[in-house]
Order: C-alpha cells, then sequence, then structure tokens
C-alpha cells in the first residue's frame, strides 16, 4: 500500500508544486494537502485538503492519526522580507511547528520528515562565492536565524532521538504557479510577470546584486530524490547546500528581452537590498551531488523559455 504524506503550507510557493508531485508518484489519495485557509483553489479543489494551523500540535497530530500519516513536509514558514517586519510570529511559526513535527517523529507517531532550510542561513561574514557545506554562518534576518536554529535541531534530533528528518538550503526559487510571496529572491519571479503584463519593471534591488537561483522543477525534483534516498546516503542531518544557477537582476533582465526585447528594467533598491546583500552569491553543493545524485536540469537560458511558455499557456493567456 502507498505511504501517506502530509504537506503542511500546500499553499505556498514550493507546497503548491510539491503537492502535484508528490500526487503524481503517490496517487491523489495518498497525499494530504493541508495549509492554514484554503489559499490555493488548485491545490484545495484537487482534494484531499485539511485546514489546520501548523503552530497547533493537536490538530496535526490529529490528521496524523485520522490519515495513518508516515511523512510530514514542512513548508509552513514566513519568508525573509516578511518576517523583517513580523520578527516575534515569523519565529513562533518558523521554530514551533518544526517542534511538533520533530516531536512527533520523536514520538513514533511519523517516520520520515522532509524540512526546508535556506541559504538564508549564511550571514555578511560567509564567504560570497562559492559558499561551502561548511562555514561561518552568522545569519542577519529573522528568516535566516530561524532556519540556521531550525537545522541545529534537526542534527540533535536525528543524533539523539534517531528521528529520520531531511533538509535542503534552497536558493531562491522561480515558480510560475503561484504569485511571488515575501522572499528577497521574488524580484525574480515578478519580473518574469511584469514583463508579460506591462513590458517594464522596478526591480527592489540593485543591478548587479548577484544571488543563487534555481527554477522550481529543479527544487522539487531535488526534495524528491533527498527523501526516497536510502538512509545511509544521507551524511548530513543539518541541511544540504543546493544550487543551480547565479545571476544579477541585469542578467536576468538581458535573458528575458531575448524574447521580450521591449522590456524595460529599472532599479530603486529598498529594505530588502540589505537582506540580498548577507547573503551569498553562489552556493558549493558537491556535497549533495556526491551524496544523493543530485544535479540540476535548468539553467538561466532554459529557465527563461520555460517560464515564459507556462505564464503565457496558463496565467496570462
Ligand atoms: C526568500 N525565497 O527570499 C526565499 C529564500 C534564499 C531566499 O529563502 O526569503
Amino acid at each position: 500500500m502507498s505511504k501517506k504524506i502530509l504537506i503542511i503550507g500546500a499553499c505556498g510557493q514550493i507546497g503548491t508544486e510539491l503537492t502535484h508531485k508528490l500526487r503524481a508518484i503517490h496517487g491523489v489519495e495518498n497525499v494530504i494537502a493541508s495549509d492554514i485557509r484554503k489559499l490555493n483553489n488548485d491545490v484545495v479543489n484537487s482534494e484531499p485538503f485539511e485546514v489546520i494551523n501548523a503552530l497547533d500540535y493537536n490538530q496535526i497530530e490529529h490528521l496524523v492519526e485520522q490519515y495513518h500519516i508516515e511523512e510530514v513536509y514542512l513548508m509552513a514558514a514566513l519568508l525573509s522580507a516578511t518576517a523583517e517586519k513580523n520578527p516575534a510570529f515569523a519565529w513562533d511559526l518558523n521554530m514551533n511547528s518544526l517542534f511538533h513535527v520533530l516531536n512527533l517523529a520523536k514520538a513514533k507517531k511519523i517516520k520520515k520528515i522532509f524540512w526546508p532550510s535556506s541559504i538564508a542561513v549564511f550571514g555578511p561574514t560567509t564567504p560570497k562565492e562559492n559558499t561551502p557545506q561548511y562555514t561561518i554562518m552568522e545569519p542577519s534576518t529573522v528568516y535566516g536565524i530561524s532556519k540556521q536554529s531550525g537545522e541545529r535541531w534537526c542534527e540533535y534530533y536525528h543524533n539523539i532521538f534517531g528521528v529520520d528528518v531531511r533538509s535542503i538550503r534552497y536558493p531562491g526559487l522561480i515558480s510560475w504557479s503561484t504569485p511571488p510571496g515575501g522572499g528577497t529572491t521574488d524580484y525574480a519571479v515578478d519580473i518574469f510577470h511584469k514583463a508579460i503584463t506591462d513590458g517594464k519593471y522596478e526591480c527592489f534591488l540593485s543591478s548587479e546584486t548577484k544571488m543563487p537561483m534555481m527554477y522550481m522543477e529543479d527544487a522539487i525534483q531535488a526534495t524528491v530524490d533527498i527523501m526516497e534516498a536510502p538512509t545511509e546516503s544521507i551524511k548530513i542531518r543539518s541541511s544540504y547546500n543546493l544550487a543551480a544557477m547565479s545571476f544579477t537582476p541585469t542578467q536576468i533582465a538581458a535573458e528575458i528581452q531575448k524574447h521580450i526585447p521591449n522590456l524595460q528594467v529599472t532599479y530603486k533598491p529598498d529594505f530588502r537590498q540589505k537582506i540580498a546583500d548577507s547573503w551569498p552569491a553562489s552556493i558549493d553543493d558537491s556535497q549533495a551531488r556526491q551524496d544523493w545524485n543530485w544535479k540540476n536540469k535548468f539553467n538561466i537560458e532554459t529557465m527563461t523559455v520555460e517560464m515564459l511558455k507556462q505564464l503565457r499557456e496558463n496565467v496570462y493567456k
């Protein structure tokens, strides 16, 4: 019988596509999507969907028992820009939702956990280029502090209680199926939408802000791959560095202009510039490539073609 999976935060940028992917692999009826509200009709209407609060242990425990859940993907969190505006709630949501799921695994009520970390765990004192798996980590954002702390707890619960929790430090993720949502890297999503709808885009970062990025399809495949990898191949239980490409706003604008020549981009950095400046420009993900055969499929050229195709066929048709 197929294993039962619960996705918490299924209506978010990653959760939406993760829900579809896991349902394609395991069967719709075996993947329970959940979120704080019915935020995404596509996910909600594709059943089974449950409204739960990621901060309510009893609600999560009840779902786990009701559906005989074996694996939990905890995708609910406040991202970097939003978290700076709501530090206390961001810490509460990002940390206590993780403790609830880790404690369910410690109590043997579930068998395996996926928890997303981020390159936001690195800070201004981290080597910026080809940032290694192990290095200085002094995150200067609420989001980054919560992700660094979460990584320490994941490793602790694995080492002390034998919890099988697996994690990836996602770079900026680019996808077409959900609108940009409170991330500092989300300029790289918004520019595609505005290129099609307005032919112009005002970027909230400076033109040469280089950051690690990845197309969502690659991020989802990596999530499936790390969860399906044999236990003995998962040698890092904090979180794996992962990368695919790095680019600046100038570079992604030029790539889009190959297809939409009249696109006009202006630059007006706001509070998110300081967040972006604290993060790496590029990431060394050789450990993930070595341990569980990670490899990206998309680069800036192929991602741009795919993003424009999907947006024109599905969003702005
Ligand atoms: C953010 N998209 O911008 C997220 C991501 C590396 C950044 O974690 O907050």
